[in-house]
This record gives structure tokens, sequence and C-alpha cells, in this order.
């Protein structure tokens, strides 16, 4: 069957088909259409009358003619869901302006005038979260990216620069606290309670724009710059979230003194604060001077969060700090640049943690979240370049590929440059465009001038979508070593023809008697194929190849199982040998699956596995964090991408078969291992942390090979734990069992944290995302719960995201899980779009399936596609699934 094409009409036509009408599908996009705002706005006025139902908000624009622009008799100012009350031009109220798809039309005849407009809006009827909106009892914005739009008109486009002045007031009881942009100038009171007012300084887009007023309380700080100016900190939470604002500060303290070491980069304001909020629709925001983040990335103490919320919180602050120049001092001339300030950020947040918490392990982590999350998206129908040529909805390209790979993409440029000369690239980026709204391809030029690079054909990689395949290949004769490399670039959606990149792949070769290289290097393969001799081995060497992971590529090769084991154990490389292990691995499950291979030969695989495995956990060398990672078994995102059609039933059978296999085959030291972990401290010193990380690891083995017995042993780290760690790692693995532990384990977590909304939804997304085969109906139950809401994203996302992982669930024969997923879209767009919209990826994945999954899957999108009124988020997204 050809599940790639639609049914159609005999002769072909769509519009004979009888189908639903087609909801009116929102514009096309373009880059390549952009030009620049006729106008300049260089001052803007804010008045806010803070009200929880109605906010009253008082927009004073000075507007002047754009050199760059066209003369045009009028100003047509941005707006989503507003009627203007009142609009003044120069002072004079007038009445001839228009409104034209939301957007304000006011007549303009000179060369500069003042506009004033008054509009109301409703914070608490705002469910999506963006614009102005309320959260348990407090005011905030989000307005990245068009949010803005939805509190006042304005040209809301992140080109327009402006220097903002803030006035705010209301109940001195409901908002005690007042926040804005940039530095308090004054405060007082008045007839409306008490207000405030803020100065921003810098010249910022209205996607920069932020607002907060609640009943709030800071934990303070200070922090001196390299030039000894003092900064005040401040970490805005809820009361009783005070004491968990500790680990928060210390990692602004520590991003902001590497920022300036590493990047030359020092804070400008005499402020920072940070306001935590319990419903936010994504991680954290950069507003200038005033970050709003997710309370998931601020609030840890060892009792309520895990090791890995302590990682999330240190990297979500430092990048947002970080944007403070890679975003805000220069920003985006237009959306399809986004990555020029995502990719950079994500890039100079990953560095920062690598000196944080060590080189090896961090860039492991890194790399599996690119290969489990990206390359399915580069491979699917949302596959776009990191610098996409189009949208309708903005909302949709804060992907992965913008974020993570555009890291990548300037992490290469690090790599060819070396980081000296990387660093003088940065340094005349930075200078350059300071103030500026730039394009990706002024900090190509920025580098190429700066580090002396020459980036030609690098380009590509910005224009480029597709994970692109290495072919390897290794031949040995006499004394020589001849290496062969291959390059192909898949065609994606719009891109069938791909030329080849410059791809640069750090290599070693090493000796088989001495277990050493004779030193890396670094081959820059950008051409189709390129051929690489090496003399003097008189014995065939192993090869050590994209060490580092120097490339976003997938690297295909044969290779025997027995040069894998080597690498895995004499790698001086942490990640190639992360990587060997898990090359052997997912090419066994390759083979196993495909149902090619005997008894013998399947008792063979696993064995050289088991031994890879168990020097692994008995390595005295090994540290206990990088033991953890090479404990790690492939995703089963991962496994699939290898797969031109996937089922993942056979998939997750296969990968729990090998699990119970070495749970069973290493069960003396993986017991061994587990009990040493676990005589270890409970501190946050990185001893601690290995231990707590390969004590979850060994239950994982221990419960696939003897469920009873590690049901005990998870039981007892749930009772003895001391640390979130251990008991949301000891949960995790009762989950996924069945048994009367399980239920009780459940229980006491949820009344032991009952009303901590971020330790709750830990409980919803461990029985959400378990490998227990009733799944489904813990997540139907979970929905009826009433700690479950639609309204909250950090719930919504702990119990369906979590759902999507599951080969059980999510992909059940019955078509079930997809049918919920698809309900879920239906149900929370009209409340949250950008949140909805989120879950269309997961659904995106049929053509990559097994026929009778890929069919029920792609019903659901066509489900979802026919409902009428869908947000332009959910619309675009089911469209371009259905390709
Ligand atoms: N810049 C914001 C993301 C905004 C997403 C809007 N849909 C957070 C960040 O990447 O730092
Ligand atoms: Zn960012």
């Amino acid at each position: 069957m050809d599940i790639a094409r639609t049914p159609s009409t005999p002769d072909g036509n769509p519009e004979m088909a009888d189908a639903p009408p087609t909801p009116k599908e929102p514009p096309l996009i373009r880059r390549e259409d952009y030009r620049p705002f006729d106008w300049l706005v260089p001052k803007t006025h804010l008045d806010f009358a803070l009200g929880l139902e109605t906010t009253r908000v008082t927009a004073t624009l000075k507007v002047e003619r754009n050199p760059a622009g066209l003369p045009t008799p009028e100003i047509r100012l941005d707006g989503d869901g507003l009627t203007p009350l009142e609009v003044a031009v120069d002072g004079q109220v007038l009445n001839s302006w228009t409104l034209d798809d939301g957007k304000l039309v006011v007549p303009l005849s000179g060369e500069a005038h003042e506009i004033r407009m008054v509009t109301e809006i409703s914070p608490a009827a705002n469910s999506q979260l963006m614009g102005l909106y309320a959260s348990n009892g407090m005011l905030c914005t989000q307005c990245e990216a068009e949010g803005f739009r939805r509190i006042t008109f304005f040209p809301d486009r992140p080109d327009v620069l402006s220097t903002y002045t803030v006035r705010m007031s209301g109940d001195p009881e409901a908002f005690p606290v007042l926040l804005s942009n940039g530095n308090p100038v004054a405060s007082g009171e008045d007839a409306g309670g008490h207000w405030a007012e803020w100065h921003d300084p810098w010249p910022k887009p209205s996607y920069l724009f932020a607002l907060v007023a609640g009943d709030l309380v800071a934990r303070k700080d200070r922090f001196t710059t390299i030039t000894g100016r003092e900064v005040d900190l401040a970490i805005w939470v809820r009361a009783e979230d005070l004491d968990r604002t500790g680990h928060a500060m210390e990692s602004l303290k520590h991003s902001m003194k590497w920022d300036e070491e590493v990047f030359g980069r020092e804070y400008d304001l005499d402020q920072f604060n940070i306001v935590a909020v319990g419903d936010f629709n994504m991680g954290a925001m950069e507003n200038k001077g005033l970050n709003v983040f997710n309370t998931k990335y601020v609030l840890a103490d060892a009792e309520t969060a895990t090791d890995g919320d302590y990682d999330g919180i240190e990297g979500v602050i430092a990048h947002e700090y970080f944007h403070n120049w890679s975003g805000n001092r220069v920003t985006c001339r237009d959306w399809f640049q986004l990555s020029l300030k995502e990719g950079f950020t994500v890039l100079r947040d990953q560095l920062f943690s690598q000196d944080m918490r060590g080189e090896a392990v961090k860039r492991i982590e890194d790399v599996r979240l690119l290969r489990s999350v990206q390359f399915p998206e580069d491979s699917g129908p949302l596959a776009h370049p990191i610098r996409p040529d189009s949208f309708r909805e903005i909302g949709n390209f804060y992907t992965s590929t913008v974020y993570n790979k555009g890291a990548e993409v300037i992490r290469m440029m690090r790599t060819m440059a070396g980081p000296e000369r990387f660093r003088q690239g940065t340094d005349l980026y930075f200078e350059r465009h300071d103030g500026e709204a730039a394009t990706c391809e002024d900090f190509i030029r920025a580098m190429e001038d700066g580090a002396g690079l020459d980036l030609a054909q690098f380009r590509l990689w910005y224009s480029q979508a597709g994970t692109p395949k290495v072919e390897v290949s290794l031949e040995h004769e006499g004394d020589t070593a001849t290496l062969t490399l291959r390059q192909t670039v898949p065609p994606t959606p719009d891109q069938p023809d791909k030329q080849p990149m410059p791809i640069p792949l750090r290599l070693a070769l090493f000796d088989r008697a001495t277990g050493t290289h004779r030193g890396e290097e670094l081959v820059v393969l950008d051409q189709v194929e390129s051929v690489v001799r090496y003399g003097g081995f008189a014995e065939r060497p192993v090869l050590s190849i994209n060490r580092g992971f120097s490339a976003p590529v997938a690297i295909e090769r044969s290779i025997d199982p027995e040069e894998l084991v080597f690498l895995a154990k004499h790698d001086d490389d942490a990640f190639a040998r992360y990587e060997a292990m898990q090359e052997l691995i997912v090419g066994h499950l390759v083979t196993t699956v495909g149902g090619g291979l005997s008894d013998a030969a399947r008792s063979e695989a696993r064995g050289a596995i088991g031994e890879a495995l168990r020097a692994v956990v008995t390595d005295d060398r090994l540290d206990d964090s990088m033991r953890g990672e090479l404990m790690m078994l492939p995703a089963q995102s991962y496994i699939s991408e290898q797969f031109l059609v996937a089922d993942p039933g056979a998939i997750h059978a296969e990968r729990e078969a090998l699990k119970a296999w070495l749970g069973q085959t290493l069960e003396a030291e993986l017991t061994a291992l587990h009990r040493r972990a676990s005589g270890q401290s409970s501190g946050m010193d990185p001893a601690a942390r290995g231990a707590r990380k390969v004590k979850t690891q060994a239950l994982v083995f221990l419960a696939a090979g003897n469920p009873q017995a590690a049901a005990t042993l998870a039981a007892a780290q749930y009772d003895a734990a001391e640390t979130m760690t251990d008991r949301q790692g000891a949960l995790m693995v009762l989950t996924g069992l069945p048994g009367p532990e399980r239920t009780h384990k459940l229980i006491d977590f949820y009344n032991r944290f009952q009303g901590d909304a971020l330790v709750i939804d830990k409980w919803f997304s461990l029985q959400a995302g378990s490998l227990h085969p009733n799944v489904i109906e813990h997540v139907k139950a979970l929905a009826g719960h009433p700690d479950f809401t639609l309204k909250n994203p950090n719930r919504v996302r702990s119990l369906y995201m979590a759902f999507t992982g599951t080969p059980l669930g999510f992909h059940a024969e019955s078509g079930e899980g997809y049918r919920m997923i698809a309900d879920l879209i239906l149900a929370l767009d009209p409340i949250n779009p950008s949140t909805a919209a989120r879950f269309v990826p997961p659904l995106g994945r049929w053509r990559r399936l097994e026929p009778k999954r890929a069919a029920l899957m792609r019903a659901e999108l066509e489900r979802i596609g026919a409902q009428p009124g869908l947000s332009r988020d959910t619309f675009e997204q089911v469209t371009r699934s259905l390709g």
C-alpha cells in the first residue's frame, strides 16, 4: 500500500472531493519577502492601570519615518484581539482609524508624530498565556514571538527597536510588587493604589517587553561586574517557595562571571530580576532585565528536585542570562533569523555547563537530546533548515532544529577555528552589531572576518535541512589504511536535491596492540566523496570517528563488533567511548528487529554487549557519572530512526529482551554496584551525584531481568531515599512493574507531596511515561484526576508528553494512543494553541511507521485537520504533517 498518498477524486480535482470545508488558510510568510518597516519608533511610553479582570493600557508612541522604508500615508500597527477605545495623533483624538485583519491603520501625513492609543484587555481570560495574563493571582507577560500585539497596537516585529518607559498602578494588596524592564525610576501612591515607573535605557524590540505585578518575595544578592559595577540581583517567587531559590541564584552568579571570562560580556543594567511563574508555555524568557521563568527552572531543593532538575535550572538560567548579549543587545532582524540568537545561545549555555559540570557527560547528554528529538524532526514532514524559508505561525519554529542543530552548526565553526579564533569572531560580531537587529548572514560574516574562516560552502548548513549521512569505510592493505568518506544529504520537504556540505570530522586511528593512537586529526569532508591514506600500520588500526560528535551527522559503517568493544574500552575520547557502546547495541537491535539473526548469532552479539557492559560496570577508572552514561541503552526513538519503516512494538520487545538478558547475566555485578552506590552520601558533590545515577541505572536493568527481586530493591531505595533523585528513580522503576509495591509507593508519593505542583507533575509523568502494559488506562484515569487541568501547560505536558514516548501506550496497536493525543489537541487548541500544536509532531511520524499504525496515525491527523476553526499553530502543523 502506498501510504504516502492521499486518496483523491478520479480526475484528481480536490475541489470535487466530498471533504469538509478547508479552514481559511493562514498566510505563508516568506523570508525573501522581508522589507523594513516604514516607520521608526524611537520612544514608547506605556501606562498600565492593572486589574486581573480588566487592565487598561495607554500606549504613547513617538514615530518618525524610516529613511529605509516607503513614504506611506499611514502606519499599520499589529494587534491581536484588540479594539482601540481611543486613538489620538499629536494630542488630537482621531476617528479616521480603521481595523484591517486585526491591525490598526492610522493615517499619518507628516515626518514625525506622537500616537496615543487606549486599549482594555482581560488578563484573567487569557488562557493562551501570550500577552498579559494572570497566574495564581499575579499578572505577568509573555511577548515572544508575537504576544505584545495582544497588549497594545504596535509594530510587533523584532527589527523595530524602541526605548521603553513603563508606568503601572494597581491595588497594593493584590500587587505589592511592580516590575518591568530596565531600572526602577520612581514609585508612589495615587488614587488607583500605588504605582511604579521603570525605564529601560537599551532600545529593544517589543518581544522583550515584560511586566510583572503580584504578591512576591525575593531572594536578593549582588554581583560586581568585571569593571566594578554593582548589580542588584533578585529572584521573585511566592513566599512559600523562597527557600528553594538558592541554586538558581548561584547559577545566575556563575553565569554572569563565566560570560565575562569566556565571551567578554558584561551585564549592562543596575538590576537583574527573575520571576518564577507556575503557568508558562515554555521554559523561560529573556526579557531585558526581567527574565520570566517557569517555576520548574527556578525552584529546587534536594527533597523535591532531581539532579537532572538542578542541571536544568543551571542551564536555563545561564541560557536566559546569556541572551542579554546574544539576543537582546544584538537581536534578530526577523523571525527567520531565530537561530541567530537561539542556536548561538544554546551553544553558549552548553559550553557553560561543560565548564561547570564536566565536558564529557554534558556533551553526551546534548548529543542524546539531539538524536532523540532533532534527528527525528529532520527526517520527518516538519523538517526545516536552521534558518527556515517560510512559516505561517512562528511559534511552530521554536524547534530542536533551530535551537539544538543551530548550536551544533556554530559549534562546528568553533571546532574548525579553535576556541581563540572563535572568540575573535564572536567579539567582532558583538562589536559590529551591538544595538542592531542582525541576520544569520551577519554572524557568518563576522566569523569569516574575525575567526578567519572561509564559510562560503558552510552556509549550506543554514539553508539545507536533513541530517547528512556519512558512509565510512576503512580498508587495510600492506601497511596502509585507506579511509573512504562519502556523504549524502537526504531530501526533505521542498528540498529534493542537496549539495554536499563541509563536515568536520575529528578522528583517530588506534593501534590494537598498544591501545593508543598517534594523535587526533580534523578532516573536513567537503565533497561527496573523499579518500585519505595513512601509512605505517602493519596491523589494521581501529577507527574512532566523529569524536566529540564534531559534526551533527549520522555515521554509517559496517564495523566488527569486536572493534566497537575495543573502542568502548580504550578510546580516550569519552564521547567516542559512549558512541561505541551505542553503536554496538543499536547495530544488534536493528539486526534482531529485522529478524536477521540465528539463535547462535544472537547469543554471540549479546555476549559482546554483555562483555562491554560488564567492563563498564566494573571499571574502577571510570567515575560513576560517566559510567551512568555508558550504561544507558539507546532510546527507542533513536533506534526507530535507523529504520525507514519502523515497528515500535517489535523494537520495544527486542530492546526489553536485551535489557532483561543483561539484567540477568550481570545480576551479581549490577547488584554489587547498586549496593556500593547506596552507601554514598546524599550530598551534591560529583561523587554522590554519580552514585545516584548508577544506582537507578542498575535498578533499570535488574527490574527487566528479575522484576520481583528488583521491586523489593526499588521499594527499599524509595524508603531510604534522602533525595528526589533516589526517590523518583525508584518510583520510575516501580511504575513499570506490576505488584502491590507500585500502588503503595505511588500513594505514598502523592500524599507526601500533595500541593507541590512541580512534584505532582512528576507523579503524573512517571505514570504516563511508564512501561506498564496498562499505561493507557492509567493515563485515562489521571486525566480525570482532580489535580489535572488543561489550563496549566506543565501539567498537560507531564501527563501527555510523557505518554507520547511510550511504545505500549502511544503506539498501542489499536490506535487508541494516537486517538488520545488527537483528542487532547482538539480539546486544548481553543484554550492554548501554542501548547496544543506541540503535540502534533509525535503524530507526524506516520510515514516512518509500519502500515497499520501509519494508517491509524494519519487518520487522527486528518480528523484534527477537519475540525473547523483550528488555530494557526495547529492548522500549520497538521497540514505540514499530512504533507
Ligand atoms: N526566547 C524564549 C522562547 C520563546 C518561545 C516563544 N514561543 C526562550 C528562550 O529560548 O530562551
Ligand atoms: Zn533562548
